[in-house]
């Protein structure tokens, strides 16, 4: 059998996970910019350990020159959601997508593992450039609820505990706590639209409040201290309010009092014999 050099072999596996998880991070920052409800809660990514490789071919009686054809998962990316709706629709999204090519869909959501693990699985190919040129990289991607992640997690712990030989009784909370998991789900699905309207509300308030200060904090330059005092004073007491109509009329106010400046200053800088414009 040949040498195996992992940083090598497993570099273009980094490079894979890292661009994907940029790329998610990305759709999350361009869903909150444009207000919309974003179906991506928490993304990341990691490289299978080389024990975790060796493990798995062990236990799965895999030949380590198999290794890069038959794991799927030395690259990994999570993708956390609120709801079990938003996995349909992350589900559509990287199914659309031209730079990730759906190779493999594992439905553990719909048919549970007897574990009681639940999880949406898509394998990818993803094209990485490298010094060697392009490689096609196998990479898993698992879309869970925060419910269904905290189950994972806690069982993968007692898993390596136990070495994959959980006593009967655990497993049998186990299995309780995964229920109890599937009925959080149900319950946060019926109410799913009054959450989403509650965190949009939220949002918008956010990015109203951060682009008002924004607007005084531009005045500062041209309107007077007492002026800014003023705009500020009356801001706090918008907010007070923590009503959005309020705070929109308020911004449109700063705009206008901003735009009042600069027709000012363009209309002084007519005025002055010193300053002409230079075609
Ligand atoms: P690790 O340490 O998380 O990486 P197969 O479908 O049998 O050919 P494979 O790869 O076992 O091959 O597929 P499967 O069953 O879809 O599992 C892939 C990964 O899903 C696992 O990787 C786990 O991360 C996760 N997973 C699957 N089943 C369970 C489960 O019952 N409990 C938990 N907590 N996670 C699970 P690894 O390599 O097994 O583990």
């Amino acid at each position: 059998m040949d040498i195996l050099l992992w940083n090598k072999i497993l570099t273009p596996y980094e490079i894979a996970v890292r661009e994907i998880v940029y790329k998610f991070d990305r759709l999350k920052s361009e869903y909150q910019m444009n207000g919309e409800y974003c179906p991506i809660e928490q993304v990341s990514g990691r490289v299978k350990s080389i024990s975790s490789i060796l493990d798995k071919l062990h236990r799965k009686e895999i030949p380590i020159d198999k290794m890069e054809k038959k794991l799927e998962d030395i690259a990994g990316i999570r993708i956390i959601c609120q709801f079990v709706e938003d996995i349909d629709q992350i589900v559509e999204m990287i199914q659309n997508r031209s730079d990730m090519k759906v190779k493999t869909i594992k439905d553990y959501v719909k048919y549970q593992k007897s574990s009681g693990y639940r999880s949406f699985h898509i394998i990818i190919t993803y094209k990485v450039e490298t010094l060697d040129g392009v490689q096609k990289i196998p990479v898993e991607i698992q879309i869970r609820t925060m419910g269904m992640d905290f189950w994972a997690t806690i069982e993968h712990s007692l898993q390596y505990k136990y070495k994959r030989d959980i006593p009967e009784h655990v497993k049998d909370r186990l299995t309780r706590a995964a229920e109890a998991v599937c009925a959080l789900d149900s319950e946060m699905s019926a109410v799913r639209s009054e959450i989403m309207d509650a965190q949009l509300s939220s949002q918008l308030l956010h990015h109203q409040v951060a682009e008002i200060l924004m607007a005084i904090e531009n005045l500062y330059t041209v309107a007077s201290k007492r002026e800014i005092q003023k705009i500020q004073d009356e801001f706090y007491r918008v907010y007070e309010k923590k009503d959005m109509n309020a705070l929109r009329k308020f911004h449109r106010q700063l705009d206008m009092i901003s735009e009042g400046y600069r027709t000012q200053k363009m209309t002084d800088f007519g005025k002055d014999p010193r300053k002409y414009e230079v075609e």
